[in-house]
């Protein structure tokens, strides 16, 4: 069978294109478990942002797929429904999947026929997918496919969930091979990303991880990490992102990890990783020192905030607990930043400011912290994604602004406190950061100096776009600029035009009709 697997154009603030363009996971692991002999094509629209409808035909008229497989995001989920319809208009009989943490989270929405849905893969999909391919192929039931829903006579059925995979036994490389578009970046460096687990034992009230996977950690091999990093350096990749859920759970594994990495002589890349405060302080300079000679370069820490009350309300003490003798002693975020910055690291703040008791003052500590310690501030809106236990407080509490799902991007403040308008939120922490990556261009300067010549004037007029002359002498305020901003990032989410003569395009704006609004179903 032709198959074609597409992940969203949509991406945020903190992401802009021209700096970063990262393959999705998903659709290379997807492609790599199927069957080998079906024709896959990857294709992440975020490579095509400038005309997702113009590429998506071309894709359909180059790949005559049998079957089409969407990755969505929840942010994402307006523009998977743009897509769909074009698809719909392009080939109208083609089997549509959707996956991902959206259709995994709220698949009501995706259950109404309008939806053009064909069928839901919840969860972890490599299985479930290969296993819906030979179904289709050999014209059998999806009956038995755990994981999966499919619509039979008009309605939706959900068949029982998969249990997660033991990977190393189950799970076959990703076959980036597949993947027909290109231009994947980090700041002009070639990217891809690497997985060596999945999963996590924490429960953050903010994640979606453990609605989509429950709570539990499986790893693959070192040996086979090893061999799909140098399989992404040997296809061109200068930097990779380790995208697991928490790769420092078990941190005498990551160690080791990256010690193979330098002897396997693969420490020529700049690697770029997600980890707990509390891992990487607990484990001191050895951990740190393996990291660096590995060639990890940004450690994305999972702060989340500074305050004992907001990390309470997000469930992330324990994660970022430093502790000695067996007794939390205190937060490990300092000596976690202090350790990282010793071994030559840079540090990508992860912090949530606007939880439900924050005030200006408590939002102002946080920023202040960023200024002061972090190297790239990565500073979110508490967001209420389906099924987190965070979502569920929000509502209950009456604090969710808006259901423009959209709009859920993590940098789009949707949701108030208690004391505070979700607009004047965003804009303290739109204000704050764009000074503090500035702040950063030296160090960029200096590791990727054709890059910034390139592209440093855009870069800045990037972070500062909604700001005019008239703001920098003054004659319009700040906030003037914001709604500026604002006014921009609504129309940059807008990645398909209405239709032109040719159809196709924007067909339809909203969710399907008869949909729940995200208000019901699990959100
Ligand atoms: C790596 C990562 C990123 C990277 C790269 C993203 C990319 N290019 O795809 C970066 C840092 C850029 C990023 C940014 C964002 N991310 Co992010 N990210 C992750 C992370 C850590 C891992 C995702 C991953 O690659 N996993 C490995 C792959 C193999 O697993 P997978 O994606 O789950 O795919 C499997 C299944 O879902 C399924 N599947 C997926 N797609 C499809 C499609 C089909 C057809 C089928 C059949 C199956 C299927 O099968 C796959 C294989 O088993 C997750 C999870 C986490 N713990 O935080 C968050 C996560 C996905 N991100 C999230 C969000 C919200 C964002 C941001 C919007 C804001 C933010 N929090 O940073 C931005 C926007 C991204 C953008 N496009 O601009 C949320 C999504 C929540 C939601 N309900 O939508 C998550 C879950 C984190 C969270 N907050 O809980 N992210
Ligand atoms: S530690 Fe990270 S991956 Fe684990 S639940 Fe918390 S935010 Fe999610």
């Amino acid at each position: 069978m032709n198959v074609l697997l597409c992940s969203m154009p949509d991406s945020f603030e903190h992401t802009p294109s021209m700096t970063m363009r990262m393959p999705n996971g998903a659709l290379a692991s997807l492609a790599g478990n199927l069957d080998p002999h079906h024709h896959v094509a990857v294709a992440d629209l975020v490579l095509a942002q400038h005309d997702v409808p113009g590429t998506v035909r071309r894709l359909v008229a180059d790949h005559q797929p049998d079957l089409v497989g969407l990755s969505v995001m929840t942010f994402q989920r307006r523009t998977a429904f743009q897509v769909i319809d074009l698809l719909r208009v392009l080939r109208p009989g083609i089997p549509v999947v959707v996956g991902g943490y959206d259709p995994s989270l709220a698949p009501e929405v995706y259950a109404p026929a309008a939806s053009g849905v064909d069928y839901i893969v919840r969860g972890e999909g490599d299985l479930t997918f290969r296993e819906l391919v030979r179904a289709l192929e050999g014209g059998a039931s999806p009956d038995g496919i755990a994981g999966l829903s499919f619509r039979r006579d008009g309605v939706m059925v959900e068949n029982p969930p998969r249990p997660v995979s033991d990977l190393d036994r189950e799970i076959r490389p990703p076959r980036r091979d597949a993947r027909v578009l290109s231009g994947y970046t980090f700041i002009g460096r070639p990217i891809d990303i690497v997985e060596t687990s999945r999963g996590c034992t924490y429960d953050c009230s903010f994640c979606s991880i453990i609605e989509m996977r429950g709570r539990n950690f499986h790893t693959w091999s070192v040996d086979r990490v090893i061999a799909d990093i140098a399989d992404a350096r040997a296809r061109g990749a200068r930097a990779i992102f380790i995208v697991d859920d928490n790769v420092s759970l078990n941190v005498t594994r990551f160690q080791a990890i990256c010690d193979a990495i330098t002897r396997a002589g693969l420490n020529d890349v700049d690697y770029i990783v997600q980890a707990m405060t509390s891992a990487i302080a607990q484990s001191g300079d050895a951990l740190a020192a393996s990291m660096r000679r590995a060639g990890f370069r940004y450690v994305f820490l999972g702060i989340e905030n500074v305050l004992d009350q907001d990390l309470a309300f997000l469930k992330a003490s324990a994660k970022n607990a430093r502790r000695e003798g067996g007794r939390t002693v205190g937060n490990a975020t300092t000596r976690a930043i202090d350790l990282l910055h010793r071994h030559g690291m840079f540090v990508v703040g992860g912090l949530i400011v606007g939880n439900p008791g924050d005030t200006r003052a408590s939002i102002d500590a946080n920023l202040a912290f960023a200024r002061r310690y972090v190297d790239w501030p990565y500073i979110q809106h508490p967001t209420p994604y389906p099924g987190t236990p965070m979502t569920r407080e929000f509502r209950e509490k009456g604090l969710i602004v808006t259901e423009a799902v959209e709009e859920y991007d993590g940098t789009t403040a949707v949701v108030r406190t208690e004391h505070l308008e979700a607009d004047e939120i965003e804009f303290l922490r739109w204000q704050a950061e764009r000074w503090m990556k500035v702040r950063h261009l030296p160090v960029v300067v200096a590791h990727d100096p054709g890059f910034v010549a390139r592209y440093g004037l855009r870069m800045l007029r990037h972070t500062f776009r909604g700001t005019t002359l008239r703001t920098w002498i003054g004659l319009e305020s700040e906030r003037d600029a914001f709604r500026r901003y604002k006014a921009i990032r609504r129309a940059e989410r807008e990645y398909m035009p209405a239709p032109g003569p040719s159809g196709g395009g924007r067909i339809r704006a909203t969710p399907p009709a008869g949909d729940p609004s995200p208000a019901q179903g699990r959100m």
